[in-house]
């Protein structure tokens, strides 16, 4: 299922190559940048969202330093009772743990929910992917702590989350103005199409080799807050710490094929290897979502109740 990709050369890509501007936007364009290198920045987007997105996430960091010192360590890192995930935190921290993401999701925002419902997102959506959308997974809000909040190296979600099909888009939106110093997102245009590579373990989680993939092969997105970055399931990406005195949150809608499914989850080269042995046999059984454009049909070749 893994490739390697040491001697790759990929499409010299500037910044201005892979954004457009929600005002005036024109969705069959955007939508061809998005295919041709599997991302695709809209700047102002979400600028709706930002204001209750923000109050939301902001009321849920304070919540969860508040319940600190109630913290269970589980096999990757450490969880609060209300959900947050949490890593082990940079030196200068006084505390041995940091904040990576926040339980905010679809179930208990309904800002949240209003934002991956945004009509135009949909749309572009809809002219990458086809007619019947769902949403996958319920949302997710990352933080990175002032002054040394974690960076995740370079990855590809695919590594994380393999479809059957095309797998999801995924839509990150910026919640304050980021930039190189507070950890915005890098992307490698074009590696979509590299297949799954293999990934190691790493600080936060599964990354890609840093020799073979170093920050250099990546295009920086900074932008401002409202700013959305749409990626491809195996688009590589990551970003650096927050070297701010401010967090830097973000958070990702992402959305795909109605009829689209998981055959890999994992989160540790272990549990990959593991999940790789069964991946003739994952079904789509239980993983229908909330549907967002157009219909699922019944299909009784996969058994539908
Ligand atoms: O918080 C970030 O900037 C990284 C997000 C990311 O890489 C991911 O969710 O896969």
């Amino acid at each position: 299922m893994t490739v390697s990709t040491e001697n790759v050369t990929l499409p010299q890509v500037s910044i201005g190559d892979i954004e457009v501007s929600a005002d005036g936007l024109d969705i069959a364009k955007a939508a061809e940048i998005y295919k041709e290198y599997g991302c695709l920045v809209v700047r102002g987007l979400m600028k709706a969202h930002v204001e209750e997105m923000s109050r939301e996430i902001n009321m849920v960091i304070q919540e969860s330093l508040d319940q600190v010192e109630q913290a269970t360590k589980n096999a990757l890192g450490w969880s609060t009772p209300n959900g947050t995930i949490w890593l082990p935190a940079p030196e200068n921290f006084d505390r041995e743990m940091q904040i990576m993401c926040l339980p905010i999701s679809y179930k208990n925002s309904s800002a949240f929910t209003r934002a991956a419902m945004n009509p135009t997102t949909l749309d572009i959506v809809e002219a990458v992917l086809g007619p019947n959308l769902e949403l996958f997974d319920t949302g997710q809000a990352l933080v990175k702590e002032a002054v040394g909040g974690h960076p995740k190296v370079l990855h590809q979600d695919a590594a994380y989350f393999e479809h059957r099909f095309e797998g999801p888009m995924a839509q990150l939106n910026y919640v304050v103005d980021t930039d190189l110093n507070n950890g915005c997102l890098h992307v490698v245009p074009g590696s979509f199409k590299l297949g799954v590579l293999r990934h190691e373990d790493t600080f936060s989680h599964l990354g890609l080799d840093e020799k073979e993939w170093p920050w250099e092969r990546s295009v920086p997105i900074e932008g401002k807050a409202g700013d959305a970055i749409f990626f491809h399931v195996k688009c590589i990406h990551g970003s650096k710490p927050n070297w701010s005195d401010k967090a830097r949150p973000v958070y990702i809608c992402r959305y795909r094929d109605a009829d689209d499914y998981v055959i890999i989850g994992a989160t540790t080269v272990e549990s990959r290897a593991e999940a790789e042995k069964h991946i003739k046999k994952a079904k789509n059984e239980n993983e229908r979502n909330m549907m967002v454009r157009g219909f699922r049909k019944f299909d009784a070749a996969r058994q539908q109740d």
